[in-house]
């Protein structure tokens, strides 16, 4: 019987916030009957994503993994002009792509589609077309965010003066492109672009948003208004994806301590402070972020990064947080170095704003939560998704900080934003709004869930 089910491989690429929302599709797929075989480019940049992939495959067992080993780089034969070890990675896992389709081919039941990260579309749709197998795309950012991915063929970078205009769309404004799409050579820039142009060539577009949040950009897309160069596929709204590892509401071992923590604070008292989980804020900011915590009189749960990645993360917390500082703050505050379960706290109810980098999966989770967001975007598409979160009133954005580590910003500053998150009724209003309107989409027939249901349905002819 099992054989008439639809066999769907999925894909991730390099990074955390590229896995996480492959492991809660995988997740939510074979929940809904689909054989699912998870592919694991190896070995992983970080131990989060390996412990995560660890985890996951123990608590799935009927998820079905297929290990692909990924020849190490060698940047004498192949020269690339950036130092940063996940977008090395993205490199070389497209380059190495040709060597997956011996195991495609020959798997059993053959598939009935295979779901790739954007960071690998351009071999992976190649691949799928050659093994004529429906191919679709995982876009991990904001459909916001892809309006403008999208456009990138046909933007005149360097001709831009304060806006970029997207037809159909309102501007967007030229400080909140990555920095990179103006250095014509960059990696970001080049390879983004040569993924771009193998959109049309997927069968859908799969998006950790919800119509609610973003109805105005997922309307536009689907009315193929955004773009006038390239006919970009259906986009299928499937968000707010849920963690995998959600056992009726089972606290997870690890967090124990820290939840007993939050458990002792009243409700809506605590902000929790994350920036994600590439990038490390210096220790100068790092330390007037510290201040600024002080200064809000607020309640703190605070994980913090030495690194970009976490196996090279060796600086202890009292020498990033200066002398005195957990001391000082021991009564009202928690700072805690490594990997914390962050939809866990999200969901607390002492819980009351994040102070975030405004990576998607994190604005996806504090939307899912109805927990209201102060956004300071550090790269990539995080200023366009500060706008989206601001502009659906989860959150607030002080554009006057810049990119994360542009300027240092002061102790007093982001203790005056943080008390003023803290102490907005309206924000927390409807923030629990929009935590109420991402439970709906998953209602039966709401748009998540249709949109879930049409692709298997789909699949199944
Ligand atoms: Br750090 C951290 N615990 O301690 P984003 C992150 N996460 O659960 P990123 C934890 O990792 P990009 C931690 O909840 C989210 O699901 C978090 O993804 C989880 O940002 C994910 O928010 C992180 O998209 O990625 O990883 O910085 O650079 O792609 O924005």
């Amino acid at each position: 019987h099992r054989m008439m089910l639809p066999h769907i491989a999925l894909f991730p690429s390099a990074g955390m916030g590229h896995l996480m929302p492959f492991l809660r599709l995988a997740a939510l797929l074979s929940s809904h009957n689909c054989t699912i075989t998870l592919i694991t480019p190896t070995p992983t940049v970080s131990a989060a994503e390996s412990t995560h992939l660890t985890t996951f495959f123990s608590s799935h067992p009927h998820i079905r993994c297929l290990h692909f080993p990924i020849p190490p780089f060698d940047s004498s034969s192949t020269p690339i002009n950036t130092d940063d070890p996940f977008f090395i990675r993205w490199s070389q896992i497209s380059r190495s792509l040709p060597l997956l389709s011996p195991l495609l081919s020959s798997i059993s039941p053959p598939l009935s589609a295979v779901l790739s990260d954007f960071a690998a579309s351009m071999s992976f749709s190649q691949l799928a077309d050659h093994l004529s197998i429906p191919y679709y795309v995982v876009f991990s950012s904001s459909a916001r965010f892809l309006s403008l991915f999208a456009s990138l063929p046909s933007l005149n970078l360097g001709g831009i003066e304060d806006y970029v205009e997207i037809p159909d769309l309102p501007p967007l404004p030229k400080s909140s492109l990555p920095p990179p799409f103006f250095i014509p050579d960059h990696f970001f820039t080049s390879f983004a672009l040569s993924n771009v142009q193998s959109f049309p060539k997927a069968k859908g577009m799969f998006l950790n948003t919800f119509e609610e949040f973003e109805m105005e950009t997922i309307t536009a897309l689907n009315n193929g208004r955004v773009l006038s160069t390239m006919k970009l596929p259906q986009v299928i709204p499937i968000g707010p994806l849920e963690p995998f590892n959600v056992e009726n509401g089972k606290k997870s071992e690890k967090g124990n301590d820290y939840l007993m923590w939050l458990d002792g604070q009243s409700n809506g008292s605590v902000v929790y402070v994350s920036f994600g989980s590439r990038t490390a804020m210096s220790k100068e900011q790092i330390r007037e972020i510290g201040n600024g915590l002080e200064r809000s009189g607020c309640a703190f749960f605070w994980v913090l990064k030495g690194s970009k990645v976490d196996k090279e993360d060796t600086v202890g917390i009292e020498e990033l947080l200066g002398e005195g500082f957990m001391e000082r703050t021991k009564s009202r505050g928690v700072a805690v170095k490594g990997w914390v379960e962050q939809e866990e706290i999200l969901s607390h109810p002492a819980i009351g704003g994040f102070v975030s980098h405004c990576g998607w999966n994190s604005v996806m989770e504090a939307a899912r939560q109805g927990v209201p967001v102060l956004a300071w975007p550090i790269h990539g598409d995080q200023k366009v998704n500060a706008e989206v979160a601001e502009t659906a009133g989860l959150g607030m954005w002080p554009r006057e900080w810049g990119w994360g580590g542009e300027r240092l910003v002061r102790g007093e500053e982001i203790g005056e934003k943080v008390r003023e998150m803290m102490s907005d009724e309206k924000l927390r209003r409807r923030g629990r709004e929009i935590g109420e309107e991402a439970r709906k989409a998953w209602d039966q027939s709401d748009s998540s869930q249709k949109a879930l249901m049409e692709f298997i349905d789909e699949l199944k002819h």
